[in-house]
């Protein structure tokens, strides 16, 4: 095989995994700015389980700003393992998008009772 076809089958599979994890990354990290809307999702005890509001409708191209105003520190882990937020101590925030409809039922990762639901609509 000729330098140049070489080339050309590795741009083409760099294409291929480039799309791919653009696939993943249908709901993953993200700023802000980059957010249709934002919507906070607070971690706190008072009047809740763990989660504030535990179950939240938003829409395609949202986003849930997940803040901990519990003294503990938490984490968000999607039951599919679709997205994960690492541990965020007191006053530690994160942004997920959502960029897909669904169901997306979630729990803390150091206390799994701790569940919560974020409902992703077209
Ligand atoms: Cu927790």
């Amino acid at each position: 095989m000729k330098v140049q076809e070489e080339n050309n089958v590795k741009g083409l599979f760099g294409l291929v995994l480039f799309l791919g994890f653009a696939l993943l990354a249908l709901v993953g990290p993200a700023k802000a700015e980059e957010c249709a809307r934002v919507h906070e999702v607070q971690i706190t005890f008072e009047d809740a389980t763990g989660f504030k509001p535990a179950a939240v409708g938003i829409e395609v191209g949202d986003c849930i700003r997940w803040i901990n105003v519990a003294f503990d520190a938490h984490s968000v882990v999607a039951v599919d393992r679709s997205f994960r937020v690492g541990m965020l101590q007191n006053g530690a925030d994160a942004i997920i998008a959502f960029m897909k409809p669904g169901v997306y039922p979630y729990f803390c990762g150091p206390h799994p009772p701790m569940k919560g639901q974020v409902i992703v609509k077209d």
